[in-house]
């Protein structure tokens, strides 16, 4: 009944579509010439355009170019062309060799004997590349003062000066997460001074979900708007799924490497070992991904300040780490290890994404002293990272208190100089089980406020379930909204265009407009046809909101057209106050300019002879 419901949920989605959205953002690229030491280029760099219509009476309006994270189609079993393939191999300082699996592998081959992975798969030879003899990092690049096409090619998506684009990434503040082996990836950068940025997590688990449907969510959560997308599956063949969302992803993709290790000691964390985590990383570098979580600030020492909490250790890597930690009587491995650990992801280009295996999970657990003790360690591994040239965000809370948000990223700020912070929301009350993606995006707009560099959205099934695929729409669109929010009380140049371009539009009732104009048209165009479906609404000076004849906006341009813009507004004003308009007759009187008569025309001019009075 469960998977009669999930498929009956799936199919209403599918109805529903995105029809909308997909006549009105038209994903195009522009044409940039770039040439450095090691070849020439031509950059197709993305964008969407939202066509607009015309202003009655004024004139056309221009289509507004937003920030497009959705990639080009392409058929899912032949996966995305890798733009980036010529850029990596021109530096010259790469070798290809025959990877650990040249093809899906043995949890692969069980996928297509199920039926669960086409045949097309079968065959698909992956020859992974590494470093010859330097790290091949965007940071050693930015360090050494080289421009990449990488770093010209995020330029021109922020609408910003490469030179800051390396700038950040020299001195840590920003990463762009791009292993060489992941070439179908646009760049993107993650840091402060840009675009405040969001990841949407997916996965299966041992529960749900196919490897198509993965690759479904992949596309439909950048479709949306996810910057990245995390890979958390924890269920049946682990590196196909990765495979088949790594060839289709246009943006980075990040995962939990412990999870697949765990899965490889069947779910046993005490049989985990340094080696065994060590060769999955490797694997999973190979294959492309961008960015690992690795929780190796989960020390021995800090397990027994978690005994006292209310919710405990709430982190899926942090309390594997834990637990093995007091099984072997012994310190983390991945601390242990951590600059081979380095090494290895200055190879490919990995990021870390030092994990907060001991982030609070309940208001009651916030800002103690496994949290910041956690932190502290994060601040140490940060330096030994930029020591190799490895490119580093941070991870953060979890549930926190709205009072304490501020103070969180500025612990990290200090703590971390600088490197880009990367929170789970923060939710800010433990309360609303179903509409977490709403507790969190609060406590998003506060953190990316005051400078945290991207958020990991929450989804209303957080603490409930697995996401669907509308999930992950809610989850998206809330983020949106958050990141935006934040951009522009960040005053991030030109953030809040948009904003004027959707008010505009709704001012002048261009209804199709301010739908397409809008991150969710289908919800706004839905939402309106309710109760006006017919399409002469479209056209319409006013919804059902206020009905006509008391419509806010309609009065307002009604006001205008009478009285005039507001010069003339103005000496009216003056002239009331000065009691030169008496009474409501000698108001009317006083509009002789006003052309068309209305029915406000009285309401208003007592309401101007009223004040006049007072
Ligand atoms: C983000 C910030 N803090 C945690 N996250 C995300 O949580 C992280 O990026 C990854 O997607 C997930 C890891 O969960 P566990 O293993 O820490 O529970
Ligand atoms: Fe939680």
């Amino acid at each position: 009944d469960a998977q009669k419901l999930a498929k009956q949920q799936r199919v209403d989605i599918a109805a529903r579509g995105s029809k909308q959205r997909d006549k009105a953002h038209i994903r195009k690229t522009k044409s940039v010439h770039f040439e450095n030491q090691f070849g020439s280029y031509d950059l197709e760099v993305p964008y969407t355009e939202i066509k607009l219509s015309d202003t009655p009476g004024v004139g056309p309006n221009p289509p507004f170019i937003d920030y497009n994270t959705e990639g080009p189609k392409c058929d899912p079993k032949e996966g995305l062309k890798p733009l980036r393939l010529d850029w990596i191999r021109d530096r010259g300082d790469i070798e290809e060799y025959e990877g650990r699996r040249r093809n899906l592998g043995d949890d692969g081959k069980r996928a297509i004997k199920r039926g669960r992975a086409t045949k097309e798969w079968r065959g698909r030879k992956h020859q992974p590349m590494r470093a010859k003899d330097h790290p091949v990092t965007q940071m050693w690049y930015a360090r050494h003062g080289i421009i990449t096409p990488e770093m010209k090619y995020v330029a021109e998506r922020e609408n910003c000066d490469v030179e800051l684009v390396r700038s950040e990434l020299a001195a840590g503040r920003a990463v762009m997460p791009c292993n060489i082996n992941h070439p179908e990836a646009e760049p993107m950068i993650i840091g402060s001074a840009f675009l405040t940025k969001l990841n949407a997590n997916m996965g299966n688990s041992a529960v749900t979900s196919s490897i198509d449907e993965e690759v479904e969510k992949l596309t439909w959560a950048t479709k949306w708007g996810a910057d990245t997308v995390m890979d958390l599956s924890t269920g049946n063949d682990i590196h196909t799924t990765r495979e088949w969302i790594l060839r289709n992803s246009p943006v980075p993709i990040g995962t939990v490497p412990m999870y697949q290790a765990l899965e490889k000691v069947e779910d046993d964390a005490s049989k985990l070992s340094w080696e065994l985590f060590r060769d999955t990383v490797i694997e999973q570098c190979e294959q492309g991904v961008d960015y690992m979580t690795i929780h190796a600030g989960v020390l021995l020492r800090f397990v027994p300040l978690t005994a006292n909490r209310v919710t405990g250790i709430v982190s899926r890597g942090g309390s594997i780490m834990a637990e093995w930690c007091l099984q072997h009587h012994q310190e983390s491995f991945l601390y242990t290890h951590f600059d081979e650990l380095c090494d290895i992801f200055a190879k490919y280009d990995v990021a870390f994404s030092l994990g907060d295996g001991l982030r609070p999970g309940s208001l009651a657990d916030a800002n103690d002293a496994a949290q910041l003790a956690e932190l502290m360690t994060l601040g140490e591994l940060t330096q030994r990272a930029w020591a190799k040239d490895v490119q580093v965000m941070i991870e953060g809370p979890g549930h926190i208190p709205f009072d304490t948000v501020r103070m969180n990223i500025e612990m990290e700020k200090a703590i971390c100089k600088d490197a880009p912070f990367y929170t789970l929301g923060p939710l800010t009350t433990d309360t609303a089980p179903g509409y977490d993606h709403i507790t969190s995006a609060i406590g998003g707009v506060e953190i990316a406020r005051y400078g945290t560099a991207m958020l990991c959205y929450v989804t209303p099934k957080e603490h409930l379930g697995l996401p669907n695929k509308d999930d992950v729409k809610q989850g998206v669109i809330a983020y949106k909204i958050a990141c935006h929010a934040a951009d522009i009380a960040k005053h991030h140049p030109h953030a809040q265009d948009r904003d004027l371009a959707i008010s505009k539009a709704r001012f002048e009732f261009r209804w199709l407009d301010q739908f397409n104009l809008s991150y969710d048209p289908d919800t706004a165009i839905a939402f309106h046809d309710e109760t006006l479906p017919a399409e002469p609404a479209k056209m319409a000076h006013f919804c059902s909101m206020c009905g006509p004849k008391f419509c806010s906006m309609a009065i307002s341009q009604n006001i205008r057209k009478q009285f005039g813009g507001a010069a003339a507004q103005e000496q009216l004003v003056q002239d009331t106050l000065a009691g030169k308009i008496p009474s409501a007759q000698e108001a009317r009187g006083a509009l002789a300019t006003s052309a068309a008569s209305s029915t406000n025309a009285d309401d208003i001019a007592a309401g101007m002879a009223e004040m006049s009075r007072k």
